[in-house]
């Protein structure tokens, strides 16, 4: 499709949501072989399967939160995030959620609370978090403003609710910046969109803050998410490249600096066919795929490379018989029509 055309944004939110329901299965599963993947995958295809026997997780109900407070405030309303998260939350606990973030989601049901950002600043002894839950939920800030510095000034305070660390919420910056570009079209050159994130990631790890957090408490490199896209940039260079590898350069864990690298190479290594794929494959499907097969935290990181994947592909590209599995996925598909409206008006 055209740059930023509607197609793009339903498939962004679609593939997150499809991502999100369809990695559940092997959540925090240190080993998946691909054929296992492919056998659940398939089992998608059973036309006697109900709708939406797939729940959605923590990832999907965070998302959807911010897609409506987004929608319903036209813009970024801190307030009225944290009380949406703190609402989900309180409605429906059970979802997987971080066992950390519970504590800040509880503090922010506090009517007495004066400051929405104190609760993630005092999580884990005043380091705060810096697990994967606010890159999790950045894309629809890609899906709301069409102008990078907002995404990522949005994205960024949207993920400190939550996680104060800067390894927390530079994820999101990250995760809010590929979609971004993914949605205008960049990933027809991956060389190039890849260099972009890495010069995008300079100026933002130059940050003082940043370079406090990961120096002086957490013992990273300087510029830990610089350092990472170096060896995504590194990986997708090469021809053959194992599911070992992968983990062992990126990670797949539940720390942002350890799954969104890592959902960006999954999109980027499956642009192009792959022979442990079906052939019938497309190329959302085969990131979709790529993602669970890693292992790990399955959700999440097929959550944000399904964003991603899906801003590129388009929602055309997502199965229909998949989509009728996952819990949540016609809501996206409506609220990523409205995001649209939204984008193309501020
Ligand atoms: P979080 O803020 O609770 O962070 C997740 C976890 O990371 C924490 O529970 C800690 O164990 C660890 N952690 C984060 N920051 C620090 C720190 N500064 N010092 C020490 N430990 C730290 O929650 P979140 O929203 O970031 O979590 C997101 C992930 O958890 C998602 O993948 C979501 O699906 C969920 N989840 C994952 C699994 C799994 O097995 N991978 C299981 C259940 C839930
Ligand atoms: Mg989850
Ligand atoms: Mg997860």
């Amino acid at each position: 499709g055209t740059p930023a055309s509607m197609s793009r944004f339903r498939g962004a939110l679609v593939a997150a949501v499809l991502g999100d329901c369809v990695g559940g299965e092997f959540e925090g599963a240190e080993e998946v072989p691909m054929e296992t993947v492919l056998q659940h995958l398939n089992g998608l295809e059973d036309e006697t399967k109900g709708n939406c026997v797939l729940e959605y997780s923590d990832d999907t109900a965070m998302t959807r939160c911010v897609v409506q407070s987004l929608l319903n405030r036209s813009g970024y309303d801190q307030q009225d995030l944290a009380r949406r998260f703190a609402k989900e939350y309180s409605a429906s606990p059970g979802r997987g959620y971080g066992s950390g973030v519970i504590q800040v989601l509880k503090k922010l049901a506090s009517p007495q609370l004066v400051d929405v950002y104190q609760p993630a600043r005092d999580q884990f002894n005043g380091r705060g978090s810096f697990g994967n839950g606010g890159a999790m939920r950045a894309a629809p800030f890609a899906l709301a403003f069409p102008n990078l510095p907002d995404v990522k000034r949005f994205a960024c305070l949207g993920a400190m609710l939550t996680h104060s660390c800067s390894l927390g919420y530079n994820g999101a910056v990250l995760q809010a910046m590929a979609v971004h570009l993914s949605l205008q079209g960049a990933l027809c050159l991956p060389q190039q969109f890849i260099s972009r994130l890495i010069t995008e990631m300079e100026e933002v790890e130059g940050e003082e803050e940043a370079l406090r957090d990961v120096v002086f408490l957490l013992k990273e490199a300087e510029k830990p998410f610089c350092e990472r896209l170096h060896r995504v940039r590194d990986l997708m260079d090469r021809n053959k490249v194992s599911i070992e590898e992968v983990i062992s350069e990126l990670g797949n864990g539940i720390a942002a600096l350890h799954s969104v690298p890592t959902a960006i190479f999954c999109v980027l290594h499956c642009l192009q066919p792959r022979d442990y794929l079906p052939e019938s494959y497309g190329g959302l499907e085969r990131t979709i795929a790529y993602s669970l097969a890693l292992g790990g935290d399955t959700d999440t990181i097929a959550c944000m490379a399904g964003a991603i994947a899906g801003a590129h592909y388009g929602v055309e590209a997502v199965p229909q018989r998949w989509m009728r599995c996952c819990e949540g996925a016609e809501d996206a598909d409506m609220n990523a029509a409205r995001l649209h409206a939204l984008y193309h008006q501020t």
